[in-house]
């Protein structure tokens, strides 16, 4: 038998947010609490620049190539399509994936420029749907403050506000807000209870989807 209780699947969490709203500590911080409680977790973030792919992608992030608006969305979505199969193994063996943004990054960013969101959902229709996304919320202002940006493409205040919007269009119900202004510890927090809430609700049975069907 491989029921539920037998074989429980792992929990795809997706933390997403505006750049330097404290995703990539807070994500390393979840893993460290997951592994101290004994469950086996994976650090995963999109884009994942080690594929081929990737390597485009940064490229053009880094400003050393140019692409139009269309071509970097695919290769955005085709960094998440690549991962797609090895994502649901390891979840169907019992793997929590902590992923350092994901297709709501895809659709922000690419509608933020002005392209249309329903033609952005497109390629992302069919990944795997996560069990939770915590958006970390944060003013473009403060975000900018912090220590600045790293001179990537998309790191500026202009158009981080209409990255913001985007993802405000974009929200569900489902989707767990926290304030990214609080204290690391607190925001840390506030993300352990919700992750470990979702983390038991996989183990208990809850099925596997897919995005936007
Ligand atoms: P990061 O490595 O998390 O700092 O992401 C690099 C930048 O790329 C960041 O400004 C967010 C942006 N980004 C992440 N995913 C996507 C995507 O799927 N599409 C677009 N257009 N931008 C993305
Ligand atoms: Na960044
Ligand atoms: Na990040």
């Amino acid at each position: 038998d491989s029921g539920p209780i037998d074989n429980p699947r792992g929990a795809l969490v997706v933390l997403e947010g505006l750049d330097r709203s404290g995703k990539t500590s807070q994500a390393s911080g979840l893993l460290s609490y997951l592994e101290r409680l004994g469950l086996s977790a994976e650090l995963w973030r999109f884009p994942d620049r080690n594929t081929c792919v990737g390597q485009m992608i940064s490229s053009y992030l880094t400003n050393k190539s140019h692409l139009d608006d269309q071509t970097i969305h695919l290769l955005f979505s085709a960094n998440r399509w690549e991962k797609r199969s090895l994502m649901e193994s390891k979840l169907k063996s019992g793997t929590t994936l902590i992923v350092d943004r994901y297709s709501y990054s895809g659709v922000a960013f690419s509608s933020a420029k002005g392209l249309d969101i329903e033609w952005c959902k497109g390629p992302e229709r069919g990944l795997l749907a996560p069990d939770l996304v915590v958006y970390l919320n944060i003013p473009p202002e403060k975000a900018s403050e912090r220590g600045g940006y790293g001179g990537e493409k998309y790191e500026q205040l202009e158009f981080q506000r209409k990255v913001a919007q985007h993802y405000e269009i974009l929200h569900d119900a489902t989707w767990k807000i926290v304030d990214a202004c609080l204290p690391m510890e607190d925001v840390a927090k506030q993300l352990q209870e919700l992750v470990l809430d979702c983390v038991t609700k996989c183990q208990e049975g809850k099925p596997l989807s897919n995005l936007w069907s």
